[in-house]
């Protein structure tokens, strides 16, 4: 049984590249290595022309099939219909939400010119594993054309209620393609039970909350929360203490005994970045006796920059950053620093354990992977605490961090005065309990759970003509 994986973007390892240290790629890749298999999607590049070839690239066990997208599909399908459509509706942000039917066109005609493509590479035996929401439809056009493997579909990003969902033109069109799944992975049991009770509003869909019959078919819908590469994130953070190259060492030197609070994000208006430096100018000014020994630093490398929204939020966040910092400052001491750089995981696990306090705030996420990472980097004797939103998905399994509602400034503000002021034995307490969740539940546990559930789904008997 040969796995096939699909995502929007793939990025094929260099042939001497060594595994890098944990991820959602390098334990997607993992398991492809384990059965052999082929990973497909868009390379990342950009070309022009009527036909798109699909450049296949053997590395050990796994075959990678990638192919360009022209500018106007980018603009259609990644830019327009992903990020500007579905990525702030998943994220409840109506608001922010743009509709355009040329858009909706590009995204049904890339995952139809995806289908086509990934048929003439299927075996029958194939199980196919699709990933997220640039690629919801592609297994309605892949049954369309006589398809009958196994697909699976994982879910990064939350689901909301059908309230949300159903402001987007053709949403019963669109959800109604998740019937061609076998199996249906989301991140939470909130996300389940809006992706079933939308199912059942929009499609007249029956169900018993776990599988869902629309049609002739069936399909399996079911939380899989992701997980990280806790051990090898526990050591990369021990390893940084006694490394004298880590930006850990720098970090010593320009913050002396002060106090650490950080925050590691994509720059994107669904992580709260300008509310949480807001909360945290909350807490410098509600708590003057704390100004000059606690420094915030925010990690917020760029992302999505062709879309407007994220150039405004980048702006927003230097301006809050600018002005509390004019405001708060002393001649010795920047209350905020924002690097708007990526990091390697090694300098992102010493930053993660030298700080205090973690502050893992989005307005909606479907999981957040910083929340776990943050304490996997913990020193068990004397760990920091973990700040974490209500409506991150990790919430709903990390109920031992300091949970808060982000919208409210001077709550995460007092939340953080806590995390500061907790007594040890509390600290590793919480700390204890919550790495205990993330390594029973880790990234290796997650990807065999999901592909163990796939494989293990009842097909039925295939379809027979009446005679
Ligand atoms: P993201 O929205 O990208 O993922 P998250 O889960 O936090 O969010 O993962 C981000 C990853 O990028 C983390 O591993 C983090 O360490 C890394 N990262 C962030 N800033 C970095 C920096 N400056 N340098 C280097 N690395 C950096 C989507 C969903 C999430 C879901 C994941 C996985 O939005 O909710 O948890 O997929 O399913």
């Amino acid at each position: 049984m040969r796995l096939v994986i699909v995502s929007n973007r793939v990025t094929v390892p260099e042939r001497s590249e060594k595994a890098a240290a944990g991820g959602l790629a390098v334990a997607l890749r993992e398991a492809l290595e384990k059965q052999g298999g082929l990973w497909f999607g868009w390379s990342g590049a950009i070309s022009e022309g009527t036909s798109h070839p699909v450049r296949t690239i053997q590395r050990g066990k796994v075959t990678y099939a990638v192919t360009d997208l022209s500018e106007a599909e980018r603009q259609s399908y990644y830019l327009g219909f992903s990020n500007r459509a579905l990525w702030p509706l998943m994220h409840y942000r109506l608001g922010l939400t743009e509709f355009s039917r040329t858009d909706y066109t590009g995204y049904l005609a890339v995952n139809r010119r995806f289908a086509k493509a990934l048929i003439a590479l299927l075996e029958p035996d194939d199980v196919i594993w699709i990933h997220d929401y640039h690629l919801i439809p592609l297994a309605a056009e892949l049954r369309r054309r006589g398809v009958t493997n196994r697909i699976g579909y994982f879910h990064h990003i939350p689901w909301p209620p059908s309230e949300v969902f159903g402001a987007l033109p053709f949403s019963s069109t669109l959800i109604s393609t998740i019937a061609s799944y076998d199996l249906v992975g989301m991140q939470t049991v909130v996300d389940v039970r809006n992706l079933i009770s939308g199912l059942e509003a929009m499609c007249g869909a029956k169900s018993d909350g776990r599988k869902v019959r629309v049609g002739r078919r069936e399909t399996v819908i079911q939380a899989f929360p992701i997980g990280i590469d806790v051990e090898a994130f526990r050591k990369l953070a021990a390893a940084s203490v006694r490394s004298a190259t880590t930006p850990l060492k720098t970090a010593k030197e320009s913050l002396g005994a002060r106090k650490l609070v950080v925050g590691v994000d994509r720059l994107d208006y669904s992580k709260g970045i300008v509310q949480r430096l807001e909360a945290f100018g909350q807490f410098l000014r509600s708590h003057p006796e704390h100004r000059g020994s606690v420094s915030m630093l925010q990690i917020a490398p760029p992302s999505r920059s062709d879309v407007p929204e994220y150039a405004e939020l980048d702006r927003q966040s230097d301006e809050t950053a600018g002005r509390l910092n004019a405001a708060l400052g002393e001649f010795d001491w920047t209350p905020i620093r924002v690097v708007k750089k990526a990091y390697s995981r090694n300098a992102l696990a010493g930053f993660y354990r030298r700080a205090q306090v973690g502050l893992v705030t989005p307005m909606r996420d479907g999981m957040n992977l910083v929340a776990k990472e943050y304490i996997a980097a913990q020193d068990p004797l004397d760990p920091g605490v973990l700040v974490l939103s209500r409506f991150a998905g990790a919430a709903q399994q990390m109920g031992e961090a300091l949970i808060v509602n982000p919208y409210d400034t001077h709550g995460v503000a007092e939340a953080i005065r806590t995390a500061l002021a907790m007594p040890k034995s509390e600290r590793i307490r919480r700390f204890e309990a919550l790495y205990a969740t993330i390594d029973a539940t880790d990234i290796d546990w997650w990807t065999k759970r999901y592909l163990d559930a796939l494989s293990g789904i009842d097909m039925g008997l295939p379809d027979v003509a009446p005679p």
